[in-house]
């Protein structure tokens, strides 16, 4: 890949150039290693995005929806940078163009940005990615930062602790109310909105709200439930009032101050872990030192496995004398 001049790179984007920000997304994506270089330009900078998460099951519209409130954003006069978190599992392997298209009219307009990932082959894994290009919007000014994620096991995770408004889709006759309560997901929502209202959906409603009769809410926030027509833009506008609904009970309860805290302290458990990780397994413990624990395990009989690990790292001392 072509290195940029980074000093350039920044002085554009600082000047509000999608080229620039879209380059700096390239190298955060493929270049970790050069994120602090990149973010260190920022460093006093006071900005600040309103940073919404949409979730769903694969296919419940997800992305037409985010296109949806976006055009509606975007004519209120506000900035709007979007990150999709693409399944790209083989079963949905035409995501990736399916989001461009369904998004490209409005990834024209030039206070939006749109990036689409893969989910799979970061160095760092997605959620670094993710809060990233995240921070990087933040740095650009955008106004409010999409993430979209197909809400299964750790993507739903993810956005619990990165978005300050989850919204959960769902779809009529999917039994997904049921499934999304067993996987968790229904728990994270700040907000329901029922899409696809044009073939039902009332039945969905009707059981979230009968859901929501029996939660409590300590801090006094009550999920409310939309209903949308993503593709004819229908009931859009009361999902987004949820949204600022949300975003003011946020501000007024502090709560949004305990959520940015979380977010980023969320973000340095994860760097930590990384970091030690390199650690460990660079320098600690190397394959051969693993054969040797497995040789012994399988000899001395395997039940003996807790032991032995307990026994040997019982004397481990850490230094970290420098980062290297
Ligand atoms: N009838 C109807 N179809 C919709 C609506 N919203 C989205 N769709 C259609 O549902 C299909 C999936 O929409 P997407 O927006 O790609 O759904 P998604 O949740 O982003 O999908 P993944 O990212 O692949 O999980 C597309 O064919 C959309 O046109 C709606 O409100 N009504
Ligand atoms: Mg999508």
């Amino acid at each position: 890949m072509k290195k940029y001049d980074l000093n350039t790179l920044i002085e554009k984007f600082k000047n509000k150039d999608k080229i620039a920000l879209a380059r700096l997304i390239t190298i955060l994506e493929n270049e970790p290693e050069r994120t602090s270089e990149i973010f260190k330009h920022f460093e006093g900078l006071k900005s600040d995005s309103f940073i919404i998460g949409i979730t769903g099951s694969p296919g419940v519209g997800k992305s037409t929806l985010t296109g949806a409130i976006s055009q509606k954003l975007l004519d209120s006069g506000k900035t709007v940078g979007i990150i999709c978190v693409d399944p790209s599992s083989p079963f949905s392997g035409g995501a990736f163009l399916g989001d461009r298209v369904r998004m490209t009219k409005i990834s024209l307009h030039p206070n939006l940005f749109l990036r689409s990932l893969a989910s799979r082959g970061y160095k760092g894994g997605i959620s670094r990615a993710v809060f990233d290009i995240s921070l990087l919007y933040e740095a650009f000014g955008m106004d409010v930062v999409i993430i979209e994620t197909v809400g299964a096991g750790q993507a739903e995770f993810d956005i619990y602790n990165l978005a300050y408004s989850v919204i959960v889709v769902l779809v009529s006759g999917y039994g997904d109310t049921i499934q999304m309560q067993k996987g968790g997901i229904i728990e994270i929502a700040d907000i329901y909105d029922i899409n696809k209202m044009d073939i039902g959906g009332e039945d969905v409603a009707g059981q979230i709200e009968m859901m929501l009769d029996d939660t409590t809410f300590p801090s006094g926030w009550r999920p409310p439930v939309s209903m949308t027509d993503a593709v004819n833009g229908k009931g859009i506008d009361d999902l987004i009032q949820n949204i600022w609904d949300h975003k003011e009970h946020l501000e007024l309860s502090e709560l949004l101050i305990e959520k940015k805290r979380n977010r980023f302290s969320y973000k340095i458990k994860q760097l930590m872990h990384s970091k030690v990780e390199k650690i460990v397994f660079g320098d600690l413990l190397k394959e051969e030192d693993i054969e040797v624990f497995v040789k012994e395990a399988l000899d001395d009989g395997k039940f003996k496995i807790y032991d032995l690990i307990h026994s040997k790292f019982e004397n481990v001392k850490f230094e970290i004398i420098k980062e290297s």
